[in-house]
């Protein structure tokens, strides 16, 4: 008696019990999502355990809140949170099954199977592989999902908060609020007619009178509005809208580069601007270097090229005009190799803005490190690569601080970014990564952390 009464509780629970089974479309052909082998059935489908029992999954859950009964809100509900709903799960993607009657597909997912959760998710494959013939290192060394955590959040990047690695830089120079003595200044447009409203003026060319943008020293996508950029034309009321559109960037960079050479004259500042892949000069018999043509398709590599025609001109002070921290990350990585003395960044908007000696920092870090910043912060999370999960850019700065050894590798894959080094610098960036994670650790590989 004693042991049919203990059979009975290992096999209750919410569709544990078989006749719950009998409540959901498809309840008895639900597939194992742990195998991923055609035919493999999960028995209980509210629970993490295939057999049933123990603690409910989302769907085990959802179908208690509803009374244990197939409706409307269970079906259209996506439990698991996998992008699917349940109905669509089990077979009733139109969510018109009632009890006894045939669904209209067959049961393709579990719906509680799996989390967004990575804990959760690690946690139920564990638990219901460590049963099976699975080889749970086999199983864990492999990509498991269709968008890998590693790479993305849900299928888009994890972005970083990247000023927080100005944080770091700061520390390492005296920031001043009183503008340096420059020889010359290089601006990014993009950043200018950003920053600079047009105000009170009615038309392109006005705006390209302006004091302001004259002195521009001082100086989020959505819908745009498209309008041609002439002299004469109205200038529209929304001006960030107006800048959201590339062509009418275009053209009014375009416009703004001739504006600049015609109404500055030579005899007082040199102006050399990008114009399209062309650069022009208000000087014609001015050599402007191996800038024509340039390649660079982003403002923060261009802005570094115009730094190395200005020093070959012999100039030795120079700022920019910026509002990324991946043009102040270049501009360290590149100042040991620029010889130059002074390299300032006119960075930030209005409370923030302060002028950075880019020179201070790359003096401080010494060249080897200065370098190395480039993959430091490709790989800790830029514009183009997800940051770790929970671990931003203070983390990571902190862990190299601890780890220098890690320098030489960051420096290889800085200088050259192909297969070979990364093969090579492999092994310190994966201790790099375990000790972001667990500073204790001893593990030298993230899959044996
Ligand atoms: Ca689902």
């Amino acid at each position: 008696m004693f042991l049919l009464i203990l059979c009975l509780v290992l096999t209750t629970g919410v569709l544990g019990f078989p006749w719950f089974r009998n409540d959901i479309p498809n309840g008895y052909k639900v597939p194992d999502p742990c195998t991923g082998q055609t035919g493999q059935i999960w028995e209980g489908v509210g629970h993490n355990q295939e057999p049933g029992g123990g603690p409910r999954n989302p769907f085990g859950l959802d179908f208690k809140t509803v009374g244990f009964k197939w409706t409307k809100e269970l079906c259209q509900k996506d439990s698991d949170k996998d992008g699917r709903t349940n109905g669509e799960e089990l077979g009733d993607p139109g969510c018109t099954w009632t009890k006894g009657g045939t669904p209209s597909a067959a049961a393709s997912g579990h719906p509680g199977g799996f989390h967004a959760d990575l804990k959760k998710i690690f946690f139920f494959v564990y638990v219901s592989c460590q049963v099976r013939d699975s080889d749970l290192d086999e199983f864990f060394r492999h990509e498991n999902q269709a968008y890998p955590p590693s790479l993305s959040q849900f299928g888009q990047l994890r972005l970083s908060s990247k000023s927080d690695l100005l944080v770091s830089l700061e520390k390492m120079c005296v920031i001043v609020t009183e503008i340096p003595d420059v020889d010359a200044i290089i601006l990014d447009g993009a950043v200018i007619v950003n920053i600079l409203k047009p105000r009170f003026c009615k038309t392109f060319e006005d705006y390209s009178k302006q004091d302001s943008l004259k002195a521009s020293n001082r100086g989020k996508r959505g819908k745009g509005i498209r309008r041609r950029v002439q002299a004469d034309s109205t200038i529209p009321g929304n001006w960030e809208s107006f800048l959201r559109i590339d062509d009418n960037k275009t053209e009014l960079f375009a416009y703004l580069a001739e504006q600049l050479l015609t109404l500055t004259p030579s005899v007082q500042t040199t102006v050399v601007s990008t114009k399209g892949s062309k650069v022009v000069c208000n000087k014609p018999d001015k050599n402007n270097g191996n800038l024509s043509l340039c390649n660079h398709e982003a403002a923060d590599t261009r802005t570094l090229l115009h730094v190395g025609i200005a020093v070959k001109s012999g100039m030795q002070k120079i700022m920019i005009r910026t509002v990324d921290t991946d043009v102040v990350v270049i501009a360290v990585s590149a100042v040991h190799k620029l010889n130059i003395t002074c390299l300032w960044m006119a960075f930030g908007v209005g409370i923030n803005f302060r002028y950075i000696p880019v020179h201070e920092i790359a003096l401080f870090m010494g060249p080897s490190k200065s370098n190395a910043l480039l993959f430091f912060n490709a790989f800790s999370g830029c514009d183009q690569v997800s940051s770790f999960s929970n671990r931003g850019k203070k983390t990571a700065w902190d862990t190299w601080l601890s780890f220098d050894a890690v320098t030489e590798d960051f420096k290889l894959l800085s200088d050259k970014p192909n297969e070979d080094c990364v093969n090579e610098a492999a092994l310190n960036i994966e201790r790099f990564v375990v000790l972001m994670y667990d500073r204790t650790s001893e593990c030298l590989g993230v899959d044996a952390a």
